[in-house]
């Protein structure tokens, strides 16, 4: 899309002054800030069911359309340019809406859309917004009668005459969706060479999912740069800031080694062409042995937003992994705790390097459940550093003879150690 500022009006659906309308257009709002969209006015209708052809009653629209009329003709330098629905259309009630208002229409997924491939940054993020908006554009085709092709040319071989413009888009828009998976797999190939060793690999791997702009990509950052590696990924205050998974190798001295992956944000009625496009991205999350779900407290909406992630994950399969919540910016609340965290929940502000720490431990003990805890003494000669980046040191004694541990041992790595005790 270009890139030049455009004003905007949006039409949402819900019960007037309601919260849950007010959360869904400032969510939307920043969505449209993001595709440099400003927003002008807002219209909204709370419908029981959905207009076949104009999803909003038609009603509606004409009071939108006059008020348009109206607005641009008294505003001649700051025209309202165009329509932002806060939901998913159809081709044709998009073509209808635009008939009825005169103006552009956009649809929320198109936004969406928009966003993605504004931060895709690898090869591979790139393909899988091309897949998911073709796939958009081809459930968004309006079949018109009248619109005939001519496809063959003249050579007395007439089998593509009078076929339909829609069965031709179709069929070329399949075609290049094929082309465009089958690079796609390719890059996949590479990726699952590098998780197989992963997988393969006793050592922990934490997975961090949320919702957009939560604090993920913070979090992972945060670790990485404790273990003195400099491959940061991009943190933003904007939505859908991370568009790839990162996994990294967090080594921190005296902490265990574990494997760390960042993924893609989460947004309610996230469009199923991104989540079926991202779904090779997001196969990772079901090899983790631990998810961190990052939550923004500052936010009214985290409990919609928790169930939203929830949903995505169970969509994914990955509902029978182990899942802990780390409420995060507690900075921007005022006063005390809003309420006592469970066993398997944590709040923390993560630009507070005690809070990383606090939470780094935090994630180690969920990671860790199943190793067993033992006071083990080991001779000088084992190597603190190694040992402990193999198992969890959760305190020491220097003895005489060795040093005692009492330590949560890694099973993998057990056998190394239990008959030096
Ligand atoms: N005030 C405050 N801001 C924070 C905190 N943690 C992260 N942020 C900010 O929140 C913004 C979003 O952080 P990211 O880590 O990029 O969020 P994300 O969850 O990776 O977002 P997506 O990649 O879009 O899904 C950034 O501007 C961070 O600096 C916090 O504890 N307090
Ligand atoms: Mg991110």
């Amino acid at each position: 899309m270009d890139l030049t500022p455009k004003r905007v009006l949006v039409i949402s659906t819900g019960k007037s002054n309601s919260l849950i309308l007010n959360h869904a257009q400032n969510e939307f709002v920043m969505l449209l800030k993001e595709v440099n969209l400003d927003v002008i006015s807002f219209f909204s209708q709370d419908i029981e069911a959905i207009e076949k052809s104009t999803y909003i009653g038609k009603g509606k629209l004409e009071e939108i359309a006059y008020y348009c009329f109206n607005y641009n003709e008294n505003h001649p330098e700051n025209k309202i340019e165009l329509i932002a629905c806060n939901f998913e259309l159809s081709g044709l009630q998009k073509k209808n809406i635009e008939s009825i208002t005169n103006l552009e229409v956009i649809d929320r997924t198109f936004v969406i859309l928009d966003i993605f491939e504004k931060n895709a940054r690898t090869k591979e993020a790139k393909l899988q917004v091309e897949i998911a908006r073709l796939s958009y554009l081809q459930n968004h085709l309006i079949d018109e009668k009248a619109e005939y092709a001519q496809v063959t040319s003249g050579s007395g071989h007439n089998k593509g005459k009078g076929e339909k413009q829609i069965e031709l888009s179709r069929r070329q828009i399949a075609t290049a969706i094929n082309q465009k998976k089958k690079e796609l797999n390719a890059i996949k190939l590479s990726r699952r060479n590098s998780r197989s060793k992963r997988i393969n690999n006793p050592i922990p791997k934490i997975c961090i999912v949320g919702y957009t702009n939560a604090g993920k990509s913070t979090l992972l950052n945060r670790l990485v740069k404790m273990s003195k590696e400099e491959k940061t990924v991009l943190e933003k205050n904007a939505l859908f800031a991370t568009l790839e998974t990162s996994t990294r190798a967090i080594s921190i001295y005296g902490y265990p080694t574990f494997f760390m992956t960042d993924t893609v944000g989460f947004i309610s009625d996230l469009p199923i062409y991104l989540v079926d496009a991202f779904r090779s991205t997001l196969e990772e999350i079901k090899e983790a042995d631990l998810l961190v779900q990052v939550v923004d407290i500052s936010d009214p909406f985290m409990e919609e937003e928790i169930k939203t992630t929830q949903a995505i994950i169970k969509e994914l399969g990955a509902d029978q992994i182990p899942m802990v919540n780390i409420y995060n910016k507690f900075d921007l609340i005022p006063g005390p705790l809003p309420f006592l965290p469970k066993e398997n929940e944590i709040i923390v502000s993560l630009l507070e390097e005690s809070d990383v720490i606090e939470t780094l431990k935090f994630m180690l003990l969920m990671v860790t459940k199943n190793w067993q805890r033992v006071k083990i003494t080991l001779p000088y000669e084992i190597d603190f550093s190694t040992f402990s980046k193999e198992n969890y040191v959760l305190s020491y004694i220097p003895k005489e003879k060795g040093i005692t541990y009492d330590v949560l041992l890694n099973p993998a790595f057990a056998y190394k150690y239990k008959n030096l005790n």
